[in-house]
């Protein structure tokens, strides 16, 4: 039911290990999963199987620091236990998204050198042993990443741009009336000088919050399924770059459309008024290479 695979390192953008050192260590993620060295470990199944519970009430607050949306959370509720986690107990801080500038990138992990769409995170810390978030930061086994990867709906894995309208389906709903509201509503972000800002953000909340319930952040349904989950020791995927997470990667993805995605690309990427969308934020990208972004609004 789960496995460890065997790292093949990757080398994470070039200008990050003069101002990040840790981005030059041993365990630097993301990698690329390569299904043939993958080992299975029934024992660790059997013993110990992964658990978490999610409450709805525990996400709190909607945030665009420039880069992604990320939700933070108080954590009430929360945990991910078991598996490579063992019988220590993670709550979640926060959640997140990676997504790319088309729709044959975006994930920052990848699966037999092939990218998804997106690919969502959801970031804990080992409550057991540390006393807050940024000590447990600072730890070996003080982080747990849980990644789910975004599926381009009916590709599969990628496709071209061509085909790509063919595979927007009319049952899309998900931010069907988000867009209508874009273009008609008081959101109206186009004015000169102004930027999606907070009810911008809050229209597309609910949209997210069911985005993730879609694959329940309860996520109940990837129990049943149980396709299993690929997991690593490694690092937070942008600076500084600790090596504190211990991935689990599910198997199994969420299917989301090409309009969705476009949403996530169309936040702002800079505290005002400059026109400046977020096109992509994955890992690989050339937004994270640019070290005058960091001394702008840092990770
Ligand atoms: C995203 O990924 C953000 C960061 C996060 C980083 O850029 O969600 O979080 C904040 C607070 O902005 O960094 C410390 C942290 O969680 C790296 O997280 S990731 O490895 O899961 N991608
Ligand atoms: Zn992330």
């Amino acid at each position: 039911y789960f496995f460890f695979f065997l790292i093949s390192a990757y080398v994470g953008p070039s200008t990050w290990v003069t101002k990040f050192p840790m981005a030059a260590g041993s365990r630097q993620s993301p990698v690329n999963i390569e299904t043939k060295r993958v080992e299975s470990d029934h024992e660790a199944l059997s013993s110990k199987p992964l658990r978490w519970k999610y409450p709805a009430t525990a996400s709190r607050k909607l945030v665009n620091p420039g880069y992604c949306w990320r939700v933070d959370t108080d954590g009430e509720g929360t945990f991910l236990s078991g598996g490579p986690l063992m019988d220590d107990v993670y709550k979640l801080e926060q959640y997140h998204c990676h997504w790319g500038c088309s729709d044959s990138r975006g994930s920052e992990h990848t699966v037999d050198g092939q990218a998804f769409a997106g690919e969502l995170h959801l970031v804990h810390w080992n409550t057991s042993k540390y006393k807050t978030f940024a000590e447990a930061a600072k730890a070996s086994d003080g982080l747990a990443v849980l990644g789910v990867f975004l599926k381009l709906r009916g590709s599969r894995y990628l496709m071209r741009g061509s085909q790509l309208r063919n595979s927007i389906r009319a049952n899309d709903t998900l931010l069907a009336d988000t867009t209508l509201r874009y273009k008609n509503g008081r959101d109206e972000p186009r004015r000169a000088g102004r930027t999606r800002g907070a009810s911008f953000l809050r229209a597309r909340f609910v949209h997210i919050v069911r985005l993730c319930n879609s694959f329940e952040i309860c996520p109940g349904c990837i129990k049943k399924h149980d396709n299993g989950y690929w997991t690593y020791l490694g690092s937070l995927t942008t600076p500084p770059c600790n090596e504190s997470v211990t991935w689990i990667l599910f198997k199994k993805y969420i299917e989301v459309s090409h309009h969705q995605l476009n949403i996530f690309r169309n936040l702002r990427k800079f505290p005002r008024g400059e026109e400046c969308p977020c096109h992509e934020n994955h890992g690989v990208c050339s937004l994270w290479k640019s070290s005058e972004w960091y001394s702008r609004s840092g990770p």
